[in-house]
């Protein structure tokens, strides 16, 4: 038996392949948020506003998934309608890459695995709305989401509405901080809360010029860094909620999950789902809403960067 390593399998769809190899603008984009984010069918028409909203930045969206033993780097319509519809199909993290690879089955990637894929592919830019970050209570069960340690191993810059709002916000900026991954606002000065247009926080860095911004990104990895570099956009203020209207339903929905038992890959869905109950799916479609506010900025992030970069 031969003890070579396998090639990583990507599979690109045509629209993808020929915007790399023409050096065009490619946004990365995950599927889990597809899967374990949101119901059928705003799921599926979710995904498919997100991707219309990378074009119209001015790039062309790459959905991430895993399928048949492939890394698969843009999913087709049927994909997206089979994903947002077929139940049971699991959440990949980095970690789990592997395993779904090598068993061959479907798998949705999350911000994590999405990054492995991106970095892969030759792929610069990726939009999440909300990245996954330091768990509130991580203190005592030292749940901190794999995004984090991804970002500090992917040279791929990232445009997001900052963390998801059931996270300890504070202690999620004081880990990109530690990590040496840059976090910057972009037009906006403060960190923003997911739905919510502000975590309180003050961004680290505020760019308002796309140029600036893609030559801070071009420096950060010619210094040297193997990091991501995060850019937030905040949810436009007609998306947005108040923070004290989901305030009470987030800590009632981390109370829940002690109580029920649930941690690990589990967690941040249940909490999401809680909060949605909680607010009547206003969360939720605060939450269809700010992911194409990203994907429309990343577009336009990318679109500037590849002509900066010429
Ligand atoms: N559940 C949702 N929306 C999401 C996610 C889960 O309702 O967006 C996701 C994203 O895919 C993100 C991941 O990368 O959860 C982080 O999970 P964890 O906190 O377990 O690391
Ligand atoms: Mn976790």
């Amino acid at each position: 038996m031969s003890a070579a390593v396998p090639p990583v399998p990507l599979v690109y769809s045509e629209e993808v392949r020929e915007a790399l190899h023409e050096g065009r603008a490619v946004v990365a984009l995950e599927s889990n948020v597809i899967t374990h984010g949101l119901p059928y069918p705003d799921n599926a028409a979710t995904a498919r506003k997100v991707e219309a909203a990378v074009r119209a930045g001015g790039a062309v969206p790459a959905t991430v998934c895993v399928d048949g033993g492939a890394i698969r780097v843009g999913m087709t319509d049927a994909d997206i309608e089979r994903f947002a519809s077929l139940p049971g199909i699991p959440k990949v993290s980095s970690r789990d890459l592997p395993l779904v690879l090598a068993s061959g089955g479907p798998g949705a990637t999350t911000v994590a695995s999405s990054l492995v894929a991106a970095e892969l592919a030759g792929i610069r830019w990726f939009s999440s709305a909300g990245i996954g970050g330091v768990h509130r209570g991580a203190q005592e069960t030292f749940d901190v989401s794999s995004d984090l340690i991804q970002f500090t191993r992917s040279r791929v810059a990232v445009v997001c509405a900052g963390a998801k709002m059931i996270l300890d916000l504070g202690l999620t900026l004081e880990y990109l901080e530690t990590h040496c991954v840059p976090v910057v606002a972009y037009r906006s000065d403060d960190f923003p809360a997911f739905y919510c247009r502000t975590s309180g926080h003050r961004a680290p860095h505020r760019v308002d010029d796309e140029a600036v911004l893609a030559r801070a990104v071009e420096t950060h990895w010619a210094l040297g860094s193997p990091t991501s570099f995060l850019v937030t956009t905040p949810v436009r203020e007609a998306d947005a909620i108040d923070s004290a209207e989901v305030d009470a339903a987030i800590r009632e929905a981390v109370t829940a999950a002690a109580r029920d038992g649930v941690f690990g890959q589990g967690l941040t869905k249940y909490l999401m789902r809680a909060v949605d109950a909680a607010t009547d799916g206003r969360s939720a479609r605060a939450n269809m809403a700010v992911l194409a506010t990203c994907a429309e900025t990343a577009g336009r992030l990318a679109a500037a960067h590849s002509t900066t970069m010429r």
